[in-house]
Order: structure tokens, then C-alpha cells, then sequence
């Protein structure tokens, strides 16, 4: 495998575009016959944490559980990019140090609420400032922006192209041999 396996790990909130950076970012290395596997709700929360929640405790064991899953691509060779809110500096350092500091690059996907709730296209925002959904990050749950990202990504102000661009920039030498 002419490559080195890496974490990129999006945090931010819901609606922010996580997933729609992280599905262009993945067709831009499959372009350059990269491997790479995304790991988000899609596929993580439907699966393999379909017994958890959005409490504290539950978010700690969604993310601790992405982080194993993680590094076992990784240490494959794999460009993995993992979309979820991970909305605390300890869950994003607990992923770190399970995955490897090394291999972990933290992506802040900036958008600020304001522009998350304009979109909202699943419609969660308002239903849960109606209360409708208990601890939701940005509304009734805590959001901690990262401290030191690699990189900021505000996708009110960036283009799905450019982000991806400063992404490639970043990863493309950490990944090619
Ligand atoms: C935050 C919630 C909640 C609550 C359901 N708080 O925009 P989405 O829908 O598709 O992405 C959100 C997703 C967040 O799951 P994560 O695994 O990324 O969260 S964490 O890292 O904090 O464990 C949202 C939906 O789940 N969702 N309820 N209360 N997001």
C-alpha cells in the first residue's frame, strides 16, 4: 500500500457540513487512488452504537468507540475521516491519544450556529428549541470549539472546493510516501 494510514477528525456542530466535506474530501483521494473510509453517524450510530444516546456518558462511549474503530484503519494504512460533533476537548484528546498522536489531525468545521440553524435540513434546531429534543449541542448541550485545530474550516464563508483544497493541501503530504 503506497500510503500512511491517518485520522482526519472533523468536529463541529450539527448541520455545519461535516459530512458533506468529508464525502467531496473522500473523492478527491479516491481520485488520486487513495484508500480512504468514512466513519459517521451514517454508518456508526446505525450500527455498531445503535444502543446509544446523546447524554455525556453516551456521547463519551460513541466517540471511544469510533477511536478503536479508527485506529484499526489507520494502523491498516487507511485515510480515515471521522464526521461527528465530538463537542468536548476531552472526548477529541481521548480519541487522540487511543488513535495516536501522531496519526490524529483535528479539523474544526467552524460554520457558526447562526448558519447551522438557517439551514437546518433535518429540522432539529427548531424542534429542539421547542424542547422537542433534550441536549442539543449548541441549543441545550455544550459546544467547546477546539483549541488548536490544524485547520478551521467556515463553510459560510468557504466554497465545498476551497475547504476541501486546504484539506488536500494538509493531507496529501502526510499520507503519500
Ligand atoms: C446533537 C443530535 C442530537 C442531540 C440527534 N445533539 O445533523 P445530524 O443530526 O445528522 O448530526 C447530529 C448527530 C450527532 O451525532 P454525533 O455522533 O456526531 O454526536 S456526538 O459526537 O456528540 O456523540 C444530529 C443527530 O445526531 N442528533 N440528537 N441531542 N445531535
Amino acid at each position: 500500500l503506497g500510503q500512511h494510514g491517518l485520522m482526519i477528525w472533523f468536529t463541529g456542530l450539527s448541520g455545519s457540513g461535516k459530512s458533506t466535506i468529508a464525502i467531496a474530501l473522500e473523492r478527491e483521494l479516491q481520485k488520486r487512488h487513495l484508500l480512504c473510509r468514512i466513519l459517521d453517524g451514517d454508518n456508526i450510530r446505525s450500527g455498531i452504537n445503535n444502543n446509544l444516546g446523546f447524554s455525556a456518558e453516551d456521547r463519551t462511549e460513541n466517540i471511544r468507540r469510533i477511536a478503536e474503530v479508527g485506529k484499526l484503519f489507520v494502523d491498516t494504512g487507511i485515510i480515515t475521516i471521522a464526521a461527528f460533533i465530538s463537542p468536548n476537548n476531552d472526548l477529541r484528546e481521548m480519541a487522540a491519544d487511543i488513535i495516536g498522536k501522531d496519526d490524529f489531525v483535528e479539523i474544526y468545521i467552524s460554520t457558526p450556529i447562526e448558519e447551522c440553524e438557517r439551514r437546518d435540513v433535518k429540522g432539529l434546531y427548531a424542534k429542539a428549541r421547542k424542547g422537542e429534543i433534550k441536549n442539543f449541542t449548541g441549543v441545550s448541550a455544550p459546544f467547546e470549539a477546539p483549541l488548536h485545530p490544524a485547520l478551521s474550516l467556515d463553510t459560510s464563508k468557504l466554497s465545498i472546493e476551497e475547504s476541501v483544497g486546504r484539506l488536500l493541501e494538509l493531507i496529501l503530504p502526510k499520507v503519500t510516501k
